[in-house]
């Protein structure tokens, strides 16, 4: 028996609880997982024995429940403050916390148009202009912050709090062969790499569910 369970969806689909799972391991402790997948009869009822939100990630240590990817970080880094979640330097976290909070608040159409579908590939997926416009800012962030700070491997130096927010959106782009220039690419790259991201992705393509409506998409 572990400390900390922590509730996911299906994890070929589930970018939010790929999130959350990341976080949790970017502390090295041990901990449970309940997989509940989506889009089944059965979900919602699952999902509500765990999280008040009716949504996963939830994360169970003892008596608390947290839920929402960004409070499971916020809460881990706390527990954790040598994990490294957020650049030490003020302003620097304060870069971090940004660029965080608009992926958790942001980029609808890329969200919504390409979901994640890890181990699928569509190349020349047809977006829209606004979905194109997320993937150029989304990319534009990871070059401003490997220019200002370090140049890597990961956006801050080492891997953190950011690049669990945008681990998700680096395999749609692997999903939608999106074009990315060498920074961007080697970027990809390193977190297509980290040993939590290649768990969770071998972990995807081994699982039984297929939900239609993110294959068509
Ligand atoms: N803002 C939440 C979003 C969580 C979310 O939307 N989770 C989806 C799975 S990726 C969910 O639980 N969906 C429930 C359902 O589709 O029944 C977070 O950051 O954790």
């Amino acid at each position: 028996m572990t400390e900390f369970t922590m509730i996911i969806a299906n994890k070929r689909y589930s970018s939010w609880s790929m999130r959350g799972w990341l976080a949790m391991k970017l502390t090295g402790a041990a901990f449970e997982e309940i997989v509940i997948p989506l889009d089944v009869e059965t979900t919602a009822a699952a999902i509500a024995e765990h999280s008040p939100s009716g949504l996963v990630p939830a994360l169970k240590h003892g008596p608390r429940t947290i839920w929402d990817s960004l409070a499971i970080i916020e809460y881990l880094a706390e527990l954790f403050p040598g994990a490294g979640y957020w650049p030490e330097d003020p302003e620097t976290r304060a870069f971090a916390r940004s660029v965080s909070a608009e992926m958790h608040s942001g980029f609808g159409a890329l969200r919504s148009e390409m979901p994640m579908n890890i181990g699928a590939s569509k190349p020349g997926h047809v977006h829209s202009e606004a979905a194109d416009r997320n993937i150029h800012r989304v990319m534009d962030i990871w070059r401003d912050c490997l220019h200002r700070f370090g140049g890597g491997p990961f956006l801050f130096g080492p891997a953190g709090a950011a690049d669990i927010m945008y681990a998700p959106v680096i395999t749609r782009f692997e999903t939608y062969g999106v074009q990315m220039d060498d920074i961007c690419r080697t970027y990809a790259h390193n977190v297509m790499t980290w040993d939590p991201v290649v768990a969770w992705c071998e972990a995807a393509k081994t699982e039984p569910w297929v939900i239609e409506k993110y294959e068509s998409a």
